[in-house]
């Protein structure tokens, strides 16, 4: 029989290749070193440091699934969700604006663009030299990005842009803006476009006060008539698959996330009943305190192995989207779960920016939202059981 190892109870790291060692603990060290030490200063003062999307980038931190020649890492998805769940561990916030990156801005242009377009815009993103943000979300259009009102109208060399995204990560620091409207000259279907910062009719306010995710800059995406060159479209896809063929990629990064963050509060957690002792006896002496805990290491166990598993799917190409609605919806409920009984964990202090838990906890409010709800996660995989959409 084997040795129980309570911070790797099924062996993960034994799953691994060398190379997604290496990748982990790389960025293991940047998120403790570099990340940890201003995360509760920026998610108090609501600000998003832009110098950290350099710093990924010089480490090969954003778009590592795309292949080197357009300056990524060529990597595969399981050191992507590696990363994801090492940035994760300190804030839900830097890594959404590492996926946004990677899955949403990078992954279309990749995958949707033209030579030239991939050629102009993915080095720059790799390297963080460049932000980008991407625009589904409408005032009207949330879980059902179908009813989106954005529309491009066919003009002379090009086309004309009005409407407007909302709750868009990253918007008001971006510099490279991939947007989803619908188009005339299409037949009404939904097709991306790339815009670029000071187009005019073209800005990005910021929503503020937030009480989420404060770590991370969100805005909205306002188009007055933006006019773009034939250059702008991505012509390689049409209609809703494409942003969902991005979204499969960020939900699925999200699933290793969010394990990251529930594995940050359950060691805190821990350690906390561990060192503090109330009625003669620390804390984790007591029954309710360790079904709790091993409640955490059982839920984070499961989540992280499924997650593994449809990392190896994905790069066998054998992925499909509903199995990454069970791990997105999964993994990011009981994260959430884990976070709100990790803070009571901690009594009065937990609710205390200097450890940690109360702000996973609030933060993973947004990523059970965003990236398609609890709820809409279960109406997808409700609608493949049944063969019934209960949109
Ligand atoms: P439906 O009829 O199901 O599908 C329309 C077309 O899309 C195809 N498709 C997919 N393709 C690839 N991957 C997927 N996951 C796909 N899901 C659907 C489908 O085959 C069809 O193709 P075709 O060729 O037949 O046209 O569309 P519906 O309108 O009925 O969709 C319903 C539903 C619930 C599945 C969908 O609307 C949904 O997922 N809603 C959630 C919206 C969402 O996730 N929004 C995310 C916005 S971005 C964001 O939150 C970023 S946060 C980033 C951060 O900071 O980390
Ligand atoms: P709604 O769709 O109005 O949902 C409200 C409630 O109704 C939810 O509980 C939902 O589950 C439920 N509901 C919806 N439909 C049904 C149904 N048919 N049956 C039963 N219940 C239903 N979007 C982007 O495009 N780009 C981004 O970068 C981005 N970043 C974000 C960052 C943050 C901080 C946040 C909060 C959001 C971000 N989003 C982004 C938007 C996000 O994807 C949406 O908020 C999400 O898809 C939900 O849409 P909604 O807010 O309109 O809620």
């Amino acid at each position: 029989m084997g040795r129980f190892d309570w911070q790797d109870p099924f062996a993960l790291d034994a799953q691994l290749t060398d190379e997604e060692r290496m990748v982990r603990d790389a960025a293991r060290a940047y998120a403790q070193e570099q990340l940890l030490p201003r995360v509760t200063r920026a998610f108090l003062d609501e600000t998003f440091d832009r110098e950290i999307m350099s710093e990924m980038g010089q480490l090969g931190l954003l778009g590592p699934t795309i292949p080197e020649t357009y300056g990524g890492a060529g990597l595969g998805y399981v050191a992507y969700g590696l990363v994801a769940r090492e940035v994760e561990a300190v804030d839900s916030g830097y890594r959404s604006a590492m996926s946004v990156q990677s899955s949403l801005v990078m992954h279309p242009i990749h995958a949707y663009g033209t030579e030239e377009q991939k050629r102009k815009y993915l080095p720059k993103l790799a390297s963080g030299e460049w932000v980008g943000c991407f625009g589904l979300t409408e005032p009207d259009a949330g879980s059902d990005p179908g009813g989106m009102r954005t529309r491009a109208v066919k003009i002379d060399g090009g086309y004309k842009l009005t409407g407007s995204k909302m709750w868009i990560t990253n918007s008001p620091i971006a510099d490279v803006f991939v947007v989803w409207a619908k188009s005339e000259a299409h037949g009404g279907g939904i097709k991306g476009f790339v815009l670029e910062k000071g187009m005019k009719g073209l800005s990005a306010p910021k929503i503020e006060g937030k009480l989420s995710l404060r770590a991370s800059i969100t805005g909205e995406i306002v188009m007055d008539g933006v006019e773009v060159g034939e250059d702008a479209l991505l012509p390689e896809v049409q209609g809703l698959k494409g942003p969902f063929g991005c979204l499969n990629r960020a939900r699925y990064g999200i699933a290793w996330g969010t394990m990251g963050a529930a594995e940050a509060c359950m060691q805190a957690a821990r350690q906390y009943t561990l060192d503090r002792a109330q009625f003669g006896r620390p804390l984790a002496a007591t029954q309710l305190v360790q079904l709790k805990l091993a409640n955490m290491e059982t839920e984070i166990a499961l989540g992280l192995q499924a997650a593994l598993r449809c990392g190896r799917m994905f790069d066998e190409g054998t992925l499909a989207p509903e199995a990454i609605s069970i791990i997105k919806r999964n993994n990011c409920g009981k994260a959430l779960d884990i976070a709100r009984v990790a803070r009571d964990m901690h009594g009065g202090n937990g609710i205390s920016a200097e450890f940690h838990v109360m702000r996973h906890a609030i933060n993973l409010e947004t990523v059970n939202t965003y990236e398609g709800t609890h709820d809409v996660h279960g109406l997808i995989l409700g609608r493949a059981i049944t063969g019934i959409a209960a949109f």
